[in-house]
């Protein structure tokens, strides 16, 4: 009877543990689980619904002519880099999207997707511009031969991105954006984040090719900096932004910018008080109309100026590609997660020659390790 109890009270004892023991094991896949970590953040903050750790989004502005192409981009951006992260997409069209734009763009991510519509006062003619005036101006640069030159909607477009995409109330809540367009490409693994790359090393504004932009678009768009920057010395940070701007010391500018058809940038320089004053005097000037100012030098040029240099950040490794340019990554290492050829990449061409001179400029000063930029 003894023996039998102690028998019974073994097999009880085994019985216990292993049943703890399969519990310790799930805790510890359990534990494994919510250790995986992408770029040294918890995973599951990925997850769609989550709250990701920097409030970000992709910011498209687009027709509902360039579905196809739109597609195409985000498949690429998908597959290569927002499957694990999903981060939300915001479209914004200066007409209504149509209900089948909306539907195939959806299909293409997990992620939260929203459409807006951009209020007619960012996407119009502002009561100052002579219209009649305007549309000489257009005509003259059509007879030298200026791309878009007749195009009044390149010209709204432009001026919209300078300065009010970064006002869209669909934007409120975010802090970083990453913009792309239709039919770009995207030729190499993403395998980490780089908003929060960008958050903690307190960079706020990311490209991969720069550019010598076309002299007849801008003819007198240095000359109003060079105004704007007389009446507010102090926005200018330092003074190396100026080298990569100009080669005669600031008398002219070379035209090197940044190719903002790709951006990941932080909206507090858009949203800043020396950024709005910079956008406001531009736009009071009427190159937006009477000439066809673009908004990758009106970007650049805030950015060069109103930046430090390690602000600045060049996102070599990333593999981009808007026609006719690439950017593809020259390192060995690359050859393992992209698929461009590092032989035609856009910095072996002198047109290009900007990109590799903002790394090669002089630091102006060092940044907190910890930036709360955007918070
Ligand atoms: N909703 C809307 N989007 C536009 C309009 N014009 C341009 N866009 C978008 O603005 C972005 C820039 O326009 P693009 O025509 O690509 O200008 P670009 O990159 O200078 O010129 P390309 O070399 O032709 O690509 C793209 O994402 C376009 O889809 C427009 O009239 N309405
Ligand atoms: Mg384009």
């Amino acid at each position: 009877m003894e023996r039998r109890f102690i028998i019974l009270n073994l097999l009880v004892g085994l019985l216990l543990a292993i049943t703890m023991r399969r519990a310790t094991n799930t805790n510890v896949v359990r534990e494994v689980r919510t250790q995986t970590l992408i770029d040294g953040v918890d995973a599951t903050y990925y997850q769609p619904d989550r709250a990701r750790p920097v409030r970000a989004a992709f910011v498209v502005l687009v027709r509902n002519s360039e579905l196809l192409g739109m597609k195409r981009a985000m498949r690429q951006i998908e597959d290569r880099f927002n499957t694990k992260f999903n981060y939300p997409y915001v479209f914004l069209n200066d007409v209504p999207f149509t209900e089948n734009f909306k539907a195939e763009t959806t299909a293409m991510t997990k992620a939260n997707v929203t459409y807006g519509v951009i209020p007619h006062e960012h996407w119009s003619y502002p009561s100052w511009i002579n219209t009649t005036y305007a549309s000489e101006c257009r005509q003259n640069m059509h007879k030298q031969g200026v791309f878009y030159a007749l195009s009044e909607s390149y010209r709204h477009m432009c001026r919209f991105n300078s300065g009010f995409f970064f006002r869209h109330p669909l934007l409120e809540n975010i802090d970083y954006y990453w913009r792309i367009e239709p039919d770009v490409e995207y030729s190499c693994d993403i395998n980490y984040d780089p908003f929060l790359y960008m958050h903690r090393h307190g960079i706020k504004y990311g490209y991969t090719i720069a550019l010598h932009e076309y002299t007849e678009t801008i003819p007198t768009l240095w000359a109003t900096v060079k105004n704007f920057i007389a009446a507010h010395p102090e926005f200018v940070l330092h003074g190396n932004g100026y080298k990569w701007l100009s080669n005669d010391g600031g008398e002219t500018y070379n035209g090197c910018h940044f190719w903002s058809n790709f951006e990941i940038g932080s909206l507090s320089l858009f949203r800043s008080p020396e950024y709005m004053k910079y956008f406001d005097y531009l736009d009071k000037a009427g190159g937006f109309f009477y000439e066809r100012w673009g908004d990758a030098p009106v970007h650049s040029i805030a950015a060069a100026l109103l930046l430090k240099k390690e602000e600045v950040h060049w996102f070599k490794d990333i593999g981009y590609y808007h026609n006719p340019w690439l950017n593809c990554p020259l390192d060995k290492e690359s050859r393992l997660r992209c698929h461009c050829d590092p032989e035609k990449s856009a910095v072996h061409h002198y047109w290009a020659s900007c990109t590799k001179e903002w790394p090669e400029l002089p630091g102006n000063g060092s940044l907190a390790s910890n930036s709360t930029d955007g918070k």
